[in-house]
């Protein structure tokens, strides 16, 4: 039997749009399956999007022999920045598959003793930063997160220094950057015949993603003409590896979508990690005392070892609860790859696609419990018992996240080192409010610091 799938009030040929925030899009859809439930639909101008959040239907969408990722509207607009990269490229264009075998040692765990060093020099850069503030000024966190998670994936990524704790403004690249991922983010949202008048906004697109691409090329030119190919970064190993499989490497122009791709995935959603675990330490003193406890114990040297990062595993509890309460990247998406029932409720047609809420999943009350909603990293102590497809903050299996052990080994060092550093002050008692970009960041998230007693 097949259900019927919830719809919103509709507004004429408008559909379901008027619902939506603008800014806030990814809210106002949480708001609409609060009242709608675990599967719902949205009808937008030129568009019928199917959603779900519940645990079970999810669990059954992960099932890869009958679903694959699937590359939503606002995902395709992105092609023009990100082109065959691994983010935005379908699993079946010959070069998913080849850079996933090549990158896929990079990016292991062992692989993260590589970057170690290249991560901890940021992460002092910060330290050293906020330890020469006077008391009583304050932090822009999202800011702060930004600056170093960027400069880490310059520096592991390709060896480029954005020094972005040189700058008040961002890097231009980044000005480029964040620019062309509003523009095709945007471009989503617009009917048809209004995006055909916004000629200037198309030129700045185009200009934008040339600049992009003029600074990635260089770097890629420059490594190319040194030979040293030696270098422990993402680049050489781009350049040096072949795939296992045709025993090819990737081509120039490949390697920079990849560059590129690092460089969004890399520094957005890993600052949304780091801003809002902060977040809510500030607001839950009796885990931020479990935090001090631990960094205290652990960390002995002023700059920590790989090991010892390993070792904070409250830390990364801290972490993993963020995640499951502001996945910063609140959406993945999925397409049938044949007809098949979902769930064993719905009906879904080959190539119909579907799309995964998140926030919603991770707050479902039938796995998380009645205090689904407050911040207890201490769910996450033994893992082993959260069910199988209940938390996918990095995505499902072999389109998940290529970045998760970077972003998890930057954010554990980092978050570590300010508490071990740092005593962290509410000094606005800051009222959340979440802003959307391509990712979820705390907006306008300030704090202040006092030295602790007793750093090393
Ligand atoms: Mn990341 C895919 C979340 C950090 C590079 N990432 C994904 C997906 C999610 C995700 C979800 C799956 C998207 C989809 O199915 O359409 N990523 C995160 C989060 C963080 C993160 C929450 C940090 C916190 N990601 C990083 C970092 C890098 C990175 C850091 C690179 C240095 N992510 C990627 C790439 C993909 C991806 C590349 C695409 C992988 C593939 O499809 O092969």
């Amino acid at each position: 039997e097949t259900i019927t799938v919830p719809l919103p009030k509709m507004f004429g040929p408008l559909g379901n749009l008027p619902l939506l925030d603008k800014e806030t899009p990814m809210q106002s859809i949480a708001k609409i399956a609060d009242e709608l439930g675990p599967i719902f639909r949205l009808e937008l101008p030129g568009r019928s999007d199917l959603w779900i959040w519940g645990h079970e239907l999810v669990k059954d969408a992960c099932d890869e022999s009958r679903f694959d990722k699937y590359l939503p509207v606002p995902l395709q607009k992105l092609r023009p920045i990100g082109g065959d990269g691994l983010f935005t490229s379908w699993t079946d264009e010959p070069n998913w598959k080849k850079a996933h075998n090549i990158l896929l040692p990079s990016f292991s765990q062992r692989a993260m003793q590589g970057y170690h060093a290249m991560m901890a020099d940021i992460a002092l850069q910060l330290i050293q930063k906020w330890s020469r503030l006077n008391p009583d000024e304050s932090i822009d966190v999202p800011e702060d997160m930004t600056r170093l998670t960027l400069d880490t994936i310059g520096l592991c990524g390709f060896g480029y220094r954005f020094n972005s704790y040189y700058r008040d403004n961002p890097h231009p690249f980044i000005v480029n950057m964040v620019r062309a991922l509003t523009e095709g983010m945007e471009q989503s949202q617009r009917l048809s015949l209004q995006d055909k008048l916004m000629v200037m906004t198309k030129r700045q697109f185009k200009l934008d993603i040339q600049s992009m691409f003029s600074l990635v090329d260089k770097i890629i030119a420059e490594r190319k003409e040194s030979g040293s190919q030696d270098a422990q970064d993402l680049l050489s190993r781009m350049l040096r590896s072949k795939d296992p499989e045709t025993g090819e490497t990737l081509s120039e122009e490949n390697i920079r979508y990849q560059i590129i791709t690092f460089l969004i995935a890399g520094h957005e959603t890993t600052s949304g990690l780091l801003s809002f675990s902060l977040y809510f330490l500030l607001k839950n003193p009796d885990k931020l005392r479990k935090a001090y406890e631990e960094v205290d114990r652990v960390l002995t040297e002023p700059v920590p070892t790989y090991n010892q990062v390993r070792s904070l595993k409250y830390i990364r509890m801290i972490l993993d609860e963020s995640l499951r309460l502001w996945p910063t990247a609140p959406i993945f998406s999925l397409y049938a790859k044949e007809d098949t029932m979902l769930g064993g409720v719905y009906s879904m047609k080959k190539g119909e696609g579907v799309n995964v809420l998140l926030p919603k999943l991770h707050r479902d009350t039938a796995v998380w419990g009645d205090d689904a909603e407050a911040f207890r990293p201490e769910r996450f102590e033994n893992p082993s018992l959260i069910p199988q497809h209940a938390y996918k903050p990095f995505g499902n299996g072999m389109r998940a996240c290529i970045g998760m052990q970077f972003s998890l080994h930057e954010a554990t060092m980092v978050l570590g080192m300010i508490l071990r550093q740092f005593e962290i002050i509410d000094h606005t008692n800051y009222q959340l409010k979440v802003k959307e970009t391509l990712t979820l960041k705390p907006q306008g998230l300030t704090m202040r610091v006092r030295p602790r007693a007793g750093q090393p």
